[in-house]
């Protein structure tokens, strides 16, 4: 039983024999073509209230790093923006790649970042983040860009503790996090009915693409792309290149909250 992956043999191309939804109507992510978004004067902004005391730990999940976050009570939350009603945050992570031309799962006009951020939130309308999860207004994620430049010093606390979970299935403590740390400094966006962007694929996303990066290093970069998608016992493997290409568009508008 050979679990979903990023590699040759388990990757993005092979997700479908064991969920057909990667090739369904809302898959994400897609190529944004800026000139084809609809500006859509009903969009409000989005507010984002997150709150330190929430962060719980940070984990090699094997596919990527994640801080997660404590999710019984509104405190971290998503609201206005494209969506009505209230979402939670449950997690962060990010995707990148194993060279600075590649490595985001979204693209503008066919550019593609060095990594992505994505800030995971469910809708409080259904009882968990599971139940959420398989609603077609179950979630919305959130995606920052990570672009080349000055050592970003707000990333620095999630790089520091990636040494200490180097292997898969490893984790640490990672309390009074703020990850309002981790946005740009104007939160325009595009949005468009989506999925999770690596199985179960679930087409329940609401996806906020903000038009405006933050800054990395590429020592930065490097502190990524140490860790690894083994497990202690395995050969190293380095945890590299873990993003889904583009999907088709299919009957979709990508929609703006600034012309
Ligand atoms: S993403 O933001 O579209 N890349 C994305 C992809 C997959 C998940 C979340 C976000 N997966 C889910 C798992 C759940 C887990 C949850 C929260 O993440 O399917 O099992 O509980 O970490
Ligand atoms: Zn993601």
């Amino acid at each position: 039983p050979n679990e979903w992956g990023y590699g040759a043999n388990n990757g993005p191309d092979t997700w479908h024999e064991k969920f057909p939804i990667a090739n369904g109507p809302r898959q994400s992510p897609i190529d944004i073509v800026p000139s084809e978004a609809q500006y859509d004067p009903e969009l409000r902004p989005l507010t984002l209230r997150y709150d330190p005391s929430v962060s719980l730990d940070i984990i090699n999940n094997g596919h990527s790093v994640q801080v997660t976050f404590a999710d019984d009570e509104d405190k971290s939350t998503l609201t206005r923006g494209p969506v009505t009603g209230t979402y939670r945050l449950k997690q962060f992570h990010f995707h990148w790649g194993s060279s600075d031309d590649k490595g985001s799962e979204h693209t503008v006009d066919g550019k593609l970042y060095p990594a992505e951020l994505h800030l995971v939130h469910w809708n409080t309308t259904y009882p968990n983040f599971g139940e959420a999860a398989s609603k077609s207004d179950g979630l919305a994620v959130v995606g920052v860009f990570l672009e080349i430049g000055n050592e970003n010093p707000q990333l620095q606390k999630v790089l520091d503790a990636l040494e200490a979970i180097k292997a898969k299935a490893t984790q640490t403590t990672f309390a009074n996090f703020d990850p309002t740390l981790l946005l740009p400094s104007t939160l325009d966006y595009w949005t468009y009915d989506g999925s999770l962007t690596t199985p179960p694929l679930l087409e329940s996303v609401t996806w906020i693409v903000c038009k405006k990066s933050i800054s990395v290093s590429p020592a930065q970069m490097e502190k990524f792309r140490g860790l690894l998608f083994s497990t202690e016992e395995e050969p190293e493997c380095n945890m590299v290149d873990n993003y889904r290409p583009p999907q088709p568009l299919k009957d979709r508008k990508v929609r703006t909250s600034s012309a």
